[in-house]
């Protein structure tokens, strides 16, 4: 059995967290997060210290090392992405590997940093990534490794996650905390499409607003039109009638693949294959938020091209 701390606690994400560490057998020690919401402990682990300061946290983590002899194993990370590398270091510095959410970090240069810190204390940092678990991804992949290796896929990718207005009002909205859309939600399918298809050749950008973003990726073996929004008024007409409000959908050739579903177990698999020594690491994380910081940085070129047809909703 591993002993778990948790940074993060009362967040929206964090119950899958503490599912995860109950599923997979293993013990909560502590938790961290400067609000105090967090009863859904009590679901999973009611005997968990909970923490809102910081240093008393820490002074827990101390107390168990020096004066129980109790080992810490992991720390996994549920706190809002800018603090993500800073949280990575109190992990390893305390003699334990990391469990990140996405995205690891928000740029490029803040990975060469926890690679050195990595080296340097011998201690892994896993991250999750959940859209490489799931099924429907798993079988396109197959699927494009199975075919003739010099076939170029036309894909078209649409992934609409609506959200209400807290969304800007919160960490979420600020770019400075969450990277914008393109790098908190973009982040999956990124990662997800390079995984699949291989390097990216070009990416171009057609247009980034605070609620949607659209563009087109070269990748090795696919051209990719991409859209992605959090705002309902995007979704498919037969989407909207139905009452759904997620639509994720890749069509490569013609041929629609949904993958709204699917999701739920998605964080248990994740630390079943970290606790197995198969985590995704910082190295499979890196093509991503080279992707996204891209995306972030550069001037959308408008309706040029070969665009997404959401992209003139
Ligand atoms: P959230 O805002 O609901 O939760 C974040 C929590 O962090 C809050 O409880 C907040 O009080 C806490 N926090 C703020 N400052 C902190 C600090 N200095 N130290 C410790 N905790 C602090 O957000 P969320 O949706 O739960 O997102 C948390 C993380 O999980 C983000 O990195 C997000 O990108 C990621 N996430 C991943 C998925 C996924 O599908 N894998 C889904 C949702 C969120
Ligand atoms: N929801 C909340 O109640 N609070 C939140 O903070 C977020 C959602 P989905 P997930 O928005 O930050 C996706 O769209 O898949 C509600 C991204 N993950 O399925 O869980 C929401 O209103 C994640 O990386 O959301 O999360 C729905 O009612 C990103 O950080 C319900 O939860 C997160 O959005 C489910 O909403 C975000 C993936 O796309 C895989």
């Amino acid at each position: 059995m591993k002993n778990f701390a948790l940074i993060g606690a009362a967040g929206y994400i964090a119950p899958r967290h503490m599912k995860a560490i109950k599923d997979t057998g293993n013990h909560l020690l502590a938790a961290y997060d400067p609000y105090d919401g967090v009863g859904i402990m009590d679901s999973y682990f009611p005997s968990a210290r909970f923490f809102v300061e910081f240093e008393r946290f820490d002074r827990y983590l101390e107390k168990l090392k020096y004066d129980e002899k109790v080992p810490l194993d992991y720390i996994s990370i549920a706190s809002p992405n800018y603090l993500h590398d800073a949280h990575i270091r109190v992990a390893l510095r305390r003699g334990a590997d990391a469990i990140c959410e996405k995205p690891l970090v928000l740029n490029p240069w803040n990975i060469d940093a926890l690679e050195r810190l990595s080296e340097e204390t011998g201690k892994k940092i896993n991250t999750i990534l959940q859209l490489r678990l799931h099924q429907t991804i798993i079988d396109l992949k197959k699927r494009v490794e199975e075919a003739p290796k010099d076939k170029i896929f036309d894909i078209d990718l649409t992934y609409i996650t609506s959200r209400g207005y807290w969304y800007y009002t919160s960490w979420k909205g600020d770019v400075t905390k969450s990277g914008g859309i393109a790098t908190n939600i973009g982040v999956h399918f990124f990662d997800m499409l390079a995984w699949i298809f291989g390097d990216i050749q070009q990416n171009t950008v057609h247009i980034h607003t605070h609620d949607r973003a659209a563009g087109f990726l070269q990748l090795e073996r696919a051209r990719v039109r991409w859209f992605l929004s959090i705002n309902e008024e995007t979704l498919p007409e037969a989407i909207k009638a139905k009452g759904q409000r997620t639509y994720r959908s890749i069509t490569i050739e013609g041929e629609e693949l949904e993958f709204s579903a699917g999701f739920t177990d998605l964080h248990t698999r994740s630390y079943e294959e970290i606790l197995k020594g198969n985590g995704y690491t910082i190295t499979d994380a890196r093509r991503a938020i080279e992707t996204v910081h891209q995306i972030r940085n550069q001037q959308p070129v408008g309706l040029k091209g070969d665009y997404h047809p959401f992209a003139v909703k």
